[in-house]
């Protein structure tokens, strides 16, 4: 997913622009007057009987050391989901839980510690290390039920073709899908881009999953959605699925029904012969592959000022900041121009020869990257730069991912691009970036994101790019391998 950790932080720059500073809050209260007693109880069972064998002697005491560290992580779980001290719900738990380091850290996932995946406190520095933790699963091992549901919830497999269907996960997201750590920005996923974000070539139906409630007319309550794709980890082609769009309705978090929907989705996956995924969240889990930052670039630096997205930084003026972020109307290069369907083969071509130098990548063929970057209106913008006897040079493209601004009188919108794919070869990154800056501006975009992987360091400080406030972790499910910098990260996932 793009991770909504926006509000610049701060510009590297001779002008710096910071945002208000982020307060970590509690964003997963339950606030909801449904009725939910039966759920929980439907959930308990749904999650013991999902849960996967405990090794032998977990959960035994082991003597009193043992025992007192047990009453510290149980305290410690009362206090994530009660929400209270600084060990408060939400991403800034599992922050938290992270810098706990070591054992006690990977001990208080009750969920994430009984899946394959590392513990936070492992260290994996050998980059030989590259494989699978849990060997497959045999078809005829393989649980051919769905996991139960609480009373009065059912799973919905989502025709993502059907506008209907469309429009009711586009309201799920609206409201209640990603936020920032001060509630004053939702990621708002347009209809067209969900449809293209879960319709790439050989998608499968049974990954788009929805929880309904029968008690309010079969409303969509949570989410969760995988793509097939190819991932290339280290030299090491993996099939996987890539896993996006988990999201609860906010009337029914911290009732462990995000782990139900990771076991469901992981079963139907596992059903098709895949064992592997790959993810990314703000939040911290059992175990990030790479740790990546978002940066952001002002492209209506009044707009963003007025949303509290950034702010005016002392001693600078509004006219002398949109005057520092200003850009020239048009691209620098002439011969860049938006990418049509005949140019897929070389601009497949050029993309794949890039993405092999990074350590994970994703492996497309001619139809996935077609699918992923030709353009669509509102959704992706890609341009190429090409030669006069038609070779293709250089690749740029960028994403459209707006947020609703919450609560605000004169702004409903924030409209950002995101940095996707780019390759340069006849100019520099940097030179193809000022021109992706350009053509985000003209499509109306008021900030530009990028994250700090591949070989994006080259362009973000000269380019005035400011640093985002929270990090982007990337996840591999069902693999281990050694961790990855953000300069080794091929792969941006929506
Ligand atoms: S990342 C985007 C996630 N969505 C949001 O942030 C939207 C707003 N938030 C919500 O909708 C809810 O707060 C969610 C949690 C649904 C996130 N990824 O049900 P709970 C663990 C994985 O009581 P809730 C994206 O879409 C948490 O650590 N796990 O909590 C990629 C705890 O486990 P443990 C997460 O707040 C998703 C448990 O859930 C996440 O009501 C990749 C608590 O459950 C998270 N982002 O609901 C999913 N947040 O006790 C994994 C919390 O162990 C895919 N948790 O710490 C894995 C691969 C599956 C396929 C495999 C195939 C082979």
């Amino acid at each position: 997913m793009a991770e909504l950790v926006d509000k610049v932080d701060k510009v590297e720059d001779p002008a710096p622009a910071l945002s208000k500073s982020s307060k970590k809050k509690n964003k997963k209260k339950a606030g909801g007057k449904e009725p939910v007693a039966s759920e929980e109880a439907g959930e308990a069972a749904v999650v013991a009987e999902a849960a996967p064998a405990a090794p032998a002697g977990a959960g035994e005491s082991q003597g009193s050391s043992r025992q007192g560290r047990d009453e510290v992580l149980q305290l410690v779980e009362q206090m994530r989901q009660s929400g209270s001290g600084s060990l408060g719900a939400s991403s800034s738990t599992a922050a938290d839980r992270g810098v706990v380091g070591g054992e006690l850290s990977a001990s208080v996932h009750k969920f994430w510690d009984t899946q394959p995946v590392p513990k936070l406190g492992e260290r994996i520095d050998d980059v030989d290390v590259n494989g699978v933790i849990e060997e497959n699963i045999p078809a005829d091992k393989l649980r051919r039920e769905p996991f139960k549901m609480p009373e009065g919830f059912a799973w919905s497999e989502l025709e993502v073709t059907s506008e209907a269907i469309l429009a009711e996960i586009y309201t799920l997201l609206n409201e209640n899908y990603v936020e920032d750590d001060d509630a004053m920005f939702r990621f708002d996923y347009s209809m067209p881009f969900l449809k293209w974000a879960l319709t790439p070539p050989n998608y499968t139906k049974e990954f788009h999953l929805g929880v309904r409630n029968a008690r309010s007319g079969g409303k969509l309550m949570a989410f969760i959605t995988g793509v097939p794709a190819t991932a290339v980890v280290r030299g090491k082609k993996v099939r996987v699925v890539e896993i996006n769009y988990l999201c609860v309705h906010k009337k029914l978090r911290t009732k462990r029904l995000a782990p139900v929907l990771i076991k469901e989705i992981t079963r139907r996956v596992n059903l098709k012969g895949i064992f592997q995924a790959v993810y990314t969240a703000g939040v911290v889990l059992p175990k990030p592959v790479a740790s990546c930052r978002y940066y952001h670039r002002s492209l209506d630096p009044k707009k963003l000022i007025e949303i509290g997205f950034s702010r005016l930084m002392p001693r600078m003026t509004m006219a002398r900041t949109i005057k520092l972020y200003k850009l020239p109307e048009s691209p620098a290069h002439s011969r860049l121009r938006a990418m049509v369907p005949a140019d897929v083969p070389k601009a497949h071509a050029l993309l794949a020869k890039y993405l092999s130098t990074f350590a994970l990548a994703p492996a497309l063929d001619a139809e996935e990257f077609a699918h992923w970057v030709l353009p669509r209106p509102g959704v992706i913008d890609a341009f190429v730069v090409d030669t006069p006897d038609g070779e293709i040079t250089d690749l740029c493209s960028f994403y459209h991912l707006p947020s609703t601004v919450i609560g605000h009188d004169k702004h409903n919108t924030l409209k950002a691009g995101y940095s996707f794919y780019n390759v340069a070869t006849s100019m520099t990154l940097k030179e193809l970036m000022r021109d992706a800056l350009i053509c985000a501006k003209r499509v109306d975009m008021d900030v530009f994101n990028a994250l700090n992987i591949m070989e994006n360091d080259q362009f973000l400080k000269d380019l005035k790019f400011g640093i985002g406030d929270g990090h982007l972790q990337y996840y591999l499910y069902n693999w281990k391998c050694a961790e990855m910098t953000p300069a080794d990260i091929g792969l941006v996932l929506l």
